[in-house]
Order: structure tokens, then C-alpha cells, then sequence
């Protein structure tokens, strides 16, 4: 009888004190349209947030593109934790896709099934891998590369058009963000109440011993 009392205390003890654990999640939005500057020359969109807790556990970009020949256009999303002194760039897209048009609702996740440019364009309404070809300037083509960094910051979405002849614009993109950033670093009130009896149990089990 003590003991399944005791036992009881330390479980009270144990979840008041725990709680639920869960990571943060943030969605940062861009709203264009931005024109995409034509044959050899870049555009960028940044989003800049120095709220952001914790450090990056996972990273997926979804974007919204209009272009008459996506083929012309490598697309970077980059990061910057320390207020544009330093960046990194991952690429999304290294002139794949010919002459399709646009990149209409297109999730970049590391976990996608496929590489987009193993997938036969129009892309619409679709989740894919970053391109698993990236030009030199860049120093991944895996959004895993961010994991471990600081999320506040900038983020931008790099656009570069590699020929004359056909443009297009970014209509918008959304970055989202998942950290390793504890939200219940405080016990809750009723969780306290638990700790409270628990306590009173074990102080009940020592005087009766
Ligand atoms: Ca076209
Ligand atoms: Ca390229
Ligand atoms: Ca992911
Ligand atoms: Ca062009």
C-alpha cells in the first residue's frame, strides 16, 4: 500500500515537472510579385525575423513562379544568422525543367520522393528534392544543410536568369521552419498542483515510516 503510494508520488512528480515536450514551428511569408531580372542577372526576396528561437532542426521552401522558360533559372534559398555578414545557399533549381513554364505551388522538402529534376515538367501542386546538381557558388542542393544553424535571421530566395528571351516573377514563397526551441520551458499551474500533492505524499510516507 506505501509503496503503490510512492509510486503514485513520483509519477506526479515526474509528469508535473515534464510536460509536453514540443519543438517550435514558424512559417515566414513573402508576398510579390518581384520581376525576375533577365539574361545573366539576379533578383532576391528577403524575409528578415530576429524572433525566431532555437536552432534549426528541419527546413522545406515552398514557392510560387511564374516563367516562361524555367530552364533559364537557377534558384537559391539563403540564410543568414549574423545580419548579412555571413550566408549560406542552398540551391533549389540549376536550370531544370527546359522550356516548361513555372513553378506554380512547389514544396522543396529533403523528404520528397524525387529530385525535381527527375520529375518531367509542368511541376504544379507538388513536394520535391532540390535539384542533385547545384552550380559551384552554391554550398548545397540539401535544405539539410541549414540543420543545426540559429533560425532567426534573413532568409531569401535568390533568383538568377541565365538567358535572354523569357521572364517571369516570383509571386510569392513561404519558408518553413521547425526548431529544436523548447515552449513549455515553465511548469503550468495545474502542473504544480500535481508537484504539490506529490510532495504532501511523500513528506505523508516518511512520517508514517
Ligand atoms: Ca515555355
Ligand atoms: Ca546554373
Ligand atoms: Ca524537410
Ligand atoms: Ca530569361
Amino acid at each position: 500500500m506505501k509503496k503503490s503510494i510512492a509510486t503514485l508520488a513520483v509519477a506526479m512528480l515526474c509528469c508535473g515537472l515534464a510536460g509536453p515536450a514540443a519543438a517550435a514551428t514558424y512559417s515566414l511569408t513573402y508576398s510579390g510579385p518581384l520581376d525576375i531580372l533577365e539574361g545573366g542577372n539576379y533578383n532576391y526576396a528577403d524575409i528578415t525575423d530576429n524572433s525566431l528561437l532555437g536552432n534549426i532542426t528541419d527546413v522545406n521552401v515552398f514557392v510560387d513562379i511564374n516563367h516562361t522558360w524555367v530552364g533559364d533559372l537557377d534558384v537559391y534559398l539563403a540564410h543568414s544568422a549574423d545580419d548579412g555578414a555571413s550566408w549560406k545557399y542552398v540551391q533549389l533549381l540549376n536550370e531544370d525543367g527546359g522550356s516548361a513554364n513555372n513553378l506554380r505551388n512547389i514544396l522543396f522538402d529533403d523528404s520528397a520522393p524525387a529530385y525535381i529534376n527527375d520529375v518531367q515538367p509542368p511541376w504544379a501542386d507538388a513536394s520535391f528534392k532540390p535539384t542533385n546538381g547545384f552550380d559551384q557558388d552554391a554550398d548545397s542542393s540539401e535544405l539539410a544543410y541549414f540543420i543545426g544553424d540559429q533560425a532567426l535571421g534573413i532568409w531569401s530566395l535568390v533568383l538568377y536568369d541565365n538567358a535572354t528571351g523569357d521572364t517571369g516573377t516570383l509571386e510569392s514563397y513561404r519558408v518553413d521552419i521547425q526548431t529544436d526551441a523548447p515552449t513549455t520551458a515553465v511548469p503550468l499551474p495545474g502542473a504544480v498542483v500535481f508537484l504539490g500533492l506529490g510532495l504532501g505524499a511523500l513528506v505523508g510516507i516518511r512520517r508514517a515510516a
